[in-house]
């Protein structure tokens, strides 16, 4: 099969889904946020990842509409949850590099959240370390969209060839630590360090900083004593479907 054309297609006949992962304040043990996983249902090949289709999508820039998709329909489903009644939390949304910089990004984020009616603070974007090239554009960028008031996180943090000195120019809210880190933190002395010092590096710039890929509650309680502020991972859940998530709100540890 061709991919891309299946991408097309797919786009056209409404095979794509999305999932969310919640996302626990560790002091209090409530979800503080969901973060939108996209998925894409293909008719004869199920469930494909969006590991799988992401690269292929940003290559043909079909990752522009759709991204736009996956971030209206967040909203969508965030003010849904709102007007049920649901306790208010963040949405947080991937974001590739080439989304970021197509021409036009701010409006299509002010349309999503106009049309939806979602308020800007319940709106988080995730962006990459990437986002670094064409710097002085995506700090422009990045001010507009926070003086829209929504909240700005570097995802995989520590995992791309960025320089640090980005975190001095970067209008951000938070660090995400890439599960990288997480994964063997009990086991491994460096990656132990790296948690721990991008924990207090996050926290010296004035960041919150939320760990990736919790497994354990030995993570957990490690990320607890350094004062990580939040934690994403299966320990709590796995990105679920929507209609799954009103029971994981609350206090899930
Ligand atoms: O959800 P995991 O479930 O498999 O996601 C795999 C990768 O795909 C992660 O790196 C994740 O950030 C990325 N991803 C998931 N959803 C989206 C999306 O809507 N947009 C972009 N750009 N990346 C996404
Ligand atoms: O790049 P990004 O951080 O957006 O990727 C999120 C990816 O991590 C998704 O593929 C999601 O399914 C996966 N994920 C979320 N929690 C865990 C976890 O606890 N362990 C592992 N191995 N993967 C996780
Ligand atoms: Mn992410
Ligand atoms: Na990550």
């Amino acid at each position: 099969m061709n991919l891309e054309i299946g991408l097309r297609k797919g786009i056209i006949k409404n095979e794509f889904t999305v999932h969310y992962q919640p996302q626990v304040d560790i002091l209090s043990g409530t979800v503080v946020g969901v973060e939108a996983l996209l998925r894409w249902q293909h008719p004869q090949l199920g469930l494909i990842s969006p590991a799988e289709f992401i690269p292929l999508a940003e290559e043909t820039g079909l990752i522009i509409p759709i991204g736009e998709w996956v971030l209206r329909e967040a909203c969508r489903q965030n003010k849904e949850w709102q007007d049920a009644n649901l306790p208010p939390m963040r949405i947080a949304v991937n974001i590739s590099t080439r989304q970021f910089q197509q021409s036009g990004f701010v409006e299509v984020v002010s349309r999503a959240l106009k049309d939806t009616g979602l308020e800007p603070k319940y709106l988080e974007l995730e962006l990459t370390e990437s986002i670094v090239q064409n710097s002085v554009h995506a700090i422009a960028i990045m001010h507009k969209l926070k003086e829209m008031g929504l909240f700005l996180s570097i995802d995989d943090f520590g995992t791309g060839y960025s320089s640090l000195s980005y975190l001095k120019l970067f209008p951000i809210d938070s660090l995400k630590i890439d599960q990288s880190f997480t994964r063997n933190l009990m086991e491994d002395a460096k990656d132990e360090a790296l948690v721990h010092t991008i924990i207090n590096m996050a926290h010296n710039l004035g960041l919150k900083v939320i760990a990736e890929g919790v497994e354990t509650g030995e993570q957990l309680q490690y990320l607890l004593q350094r004062h990580c502020n939040e934690a994403q991972g299966y320990y709590f859940s796995k990105p679920v479907p929507p209609d799954n998530i009103s029971n994981l709100l609350g206090s899930v540890s």
